[in-house]
Parts: C-alpha cells; sequence; structure tokens
C-alpha cells in the first residue's frame, strides 16, 4: 500500500524529535476497528435471536423502560461475544503510534475495551462500557451481578434494575470525557477518522470541529461515508491492514 508523500511528511512531523515542537495527532475510532478482531459492527445486520431487533431500537433509555430484560439479554450476549476478542493489529498500530508521538489522544466511540486491552493509555470513551453496569435508579456502580439470573440483576442499594454503563440514544455523553474531545480535536493538526460510519452526533461533529479548526482530515473506511466528502484523504480498506501500513510509512520517513 503506497501513501502520498505530503501526507507521509505530515504525519511524521509529528512524532517525537528532539526538542522540536511536534504537531498534534486526534484519532476517532468506530465499531470498523474492532471487526476484524470478530465483533461485529453496531450497524451491521444482527444474528439469530437478535435478527428481528434493530440494534438502534435496543439502545435507548425509552427500550430498557419497554423491557429491561431483553435489552439486559442483548447486552449479555455482547458481552459473551467481548469475552473472547482480542485487539487487532489496527488497535495495536494506533499503540505504536502513541508511543512515538507525544501529543496524541485516542478517542473511540466503541464499548468493547479493546483499545485498553492492547495498550492504549491516553483514551477518551465517550459511549461507556459494556462490561460496566450501573443502578438505573441511583447510578451506584455494581461490582458483580448474577449473569445467569432469570431477571435483571438488581442494585445493592436500592434494588433499582442494573443497566449496562454505555451511552443510549438520547442520553448525555460523559462531561469530562466529550469536552476533552472536543478541547483535542479543536486544537489538533491531523485528524485520524477510523471505522466509524460518521452518522452518530457528538461524535459525528469531532472530525468537523478539527477541520474548521484547520486539521488535515484523514479518514480510513471499508466504505465511503456521510464525512468522506470532507476528508483531505480517505483510504478505502480495513483499519486492520491501513493502519499498520500507514504507521511503516511514518516510521521509515
Ligand atoms: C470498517 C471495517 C474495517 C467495517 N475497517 N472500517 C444532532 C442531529 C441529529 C441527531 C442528534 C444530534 N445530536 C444528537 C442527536 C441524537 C443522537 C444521534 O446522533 N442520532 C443520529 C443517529 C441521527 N445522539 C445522541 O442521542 C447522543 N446523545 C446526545 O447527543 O445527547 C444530547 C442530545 C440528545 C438528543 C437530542 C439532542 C441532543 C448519544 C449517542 C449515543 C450513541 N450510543 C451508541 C450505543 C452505545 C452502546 C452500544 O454499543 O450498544 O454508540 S449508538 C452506536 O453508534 C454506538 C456506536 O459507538 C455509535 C457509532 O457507530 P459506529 O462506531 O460508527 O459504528 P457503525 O456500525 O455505524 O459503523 C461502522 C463503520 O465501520 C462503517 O462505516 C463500516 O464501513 C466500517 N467498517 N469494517 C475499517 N475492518
Ligand atoms: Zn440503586
Amino acid at each position: 500500500m503506497t501513501f502520498p508523500p505530503g501526507l507521509i511528511s505530515l504525519l511524521s512531523r509529528t512524532l517525537r524529535r528532539g526538542s522540536v515542537q511536534a504537531g498534534k495527532l486526534v484519532a476517532l475510532t468506530g465499531a470498523g476497528v474492532s471487526q476484524e478482531s470478530g465483533l461485529r459492527t453496531f450497524r451491521d445486520a444482527q444474528t439469530g435471536l437478535w435478527a428481528k431487533h434493530k440494534p438502534e431500537d435496543l439502545a435507548s433509555p425509552q427500550a430498557f423502560q419497554r423491557d429491561p430484560k431483553l435489552v439486559w439479554d442483548w447486552y449479555a450476549w455482547r458481552r459473551e461475544a467481548i469475552k473472547g476478542a482480542r485487539p487487532n493489529a489496527g488497535h495495536y498500530a494506533l499503540v505504536e503510534l502513541e508511543s512515538k508521538i507525544p501529543q496524541f489522544t485516542l478517542i473511540t466511540q466503541n464499548v468493547d475495551g479493546l483499545h485498553r486491552m492492547a495498550g492504549a493509555r491516553n483514551l477518551l470513551e465517550l459511549h461507556g462500557n459494556i462490561q460496566r453496569a450501573r443502578c438505573s435508579d441511583c447510578g451506584t456502580y455494581a461490582e458483580t451481578w448474577d449473569e445467569d439470573s432469570e431477571s435483571v440483576p438488581r442494585c445493592e442499594e436500592c434494588d433499582g434494575l442494573l443497566r449496562p454503563d454505555v451511552v443510549w440514544f438520547g442520553e448525555s455523553l460523559p462531561r469530562d470525557q466529550l469536552e476533552k474531545a472536543v478541547e483535542a480535536s479543536r486544537a489538533c493538526d491531523i485528524f485520524l477518522s477510523v471505522g466509524t460510519s460518521g452518522v452518530v452526533q457528538p461524535a459525528a461533529s469531532l472530525a468537523h470541529a478539527a477541520k474548521n479548526n484547520g486539521a488535515v482530515v484523514v479518514e480510513v473506511n471499508m466504505e465511503p461515508t456521510p464525512l468522506t466528502p470532507k476528508v483531505d484523504f480517505f483510504f478505502q480498506g480495513k483499519s486492520g491492514e491501513v493502519l499498520p501500513a500507514l504507521v511503516k510509512a511514518i516510521l521509515d520517513h
């Protein structure tokens, strides 16, 4: 895979090099990055028991209110799939970039924890983490719960229903994570959008905030997205192949 020399020289200016002020890089990831770890992307067709449900109809407070058991079971099913998943070459390429770039921020919409498992450190999780649960009434975090229970597990403090600690449609994102993400996106020199359909707000607006503040925007995706016409560089392909090749090109520069 070859990359435009102009982009590679721009990217190499973010590397740690003596005392010269290095450029800032922000990477935003979505479910496509975990696809090569065997996890289905959010908007992929669901299989088996879940084929008749649209993910958008399950990931909401209204769905949980209507049928808490259905929503809890969907997340339990997804947690089970994530249990066996391991980070892939795309996750590790981003960790390698982080080790070489002093001003690197990774923003993820993924709730699967694979970036952290790969070793990412300066990581902002915008949509929470599927491995955690909290009370839907009092907000207390639960350390453990009975996954095989016939009903939705309950809070030890107030007996409220437990829910996954993720951000559903219509809910606010964790304020500190979002503020840091907006700040980093506005201040960066290069913004890399990887494996996201770019339709869910406010995450989707980060690339535009970066662009409006003068950053070069680079996209990696299997398919064009609504962001593609606005980016400076678009690489069509799997993140587990494109990202390692891009990192190699920068480090060989
Ligand atoms: C590969 C690949 C490979 C495949 N390599 N690529 C402004 C305008 C209109 C609406 C709104 C607005 N502001 C807010 C809203 C409402 C709403 C929203 O955005 N709706 C849109 C759908 C229209 N946003 C919200 O409600 C947010 N809250 C909020 O803003 O609060 C204030 C507010 C509320 C209401 C009104 C106004 C203000 C909260 C959003 C929370 C999103 N939560 C979810 C669920 C998390 C838990 C769970 O996982 O169940 O987060 S939804 C889902 O989408 C999940 C994802 O993180 C997120 C993004 O999806 P992602 O990652 O992009 O995945 P996919 O599947 O869509 O795409 C995968 C991509 O990968 C594809 O492009 C493939 O081609 C590609 N790919 N394999 C590279 N190997
Ligand atoms: Zn409670």
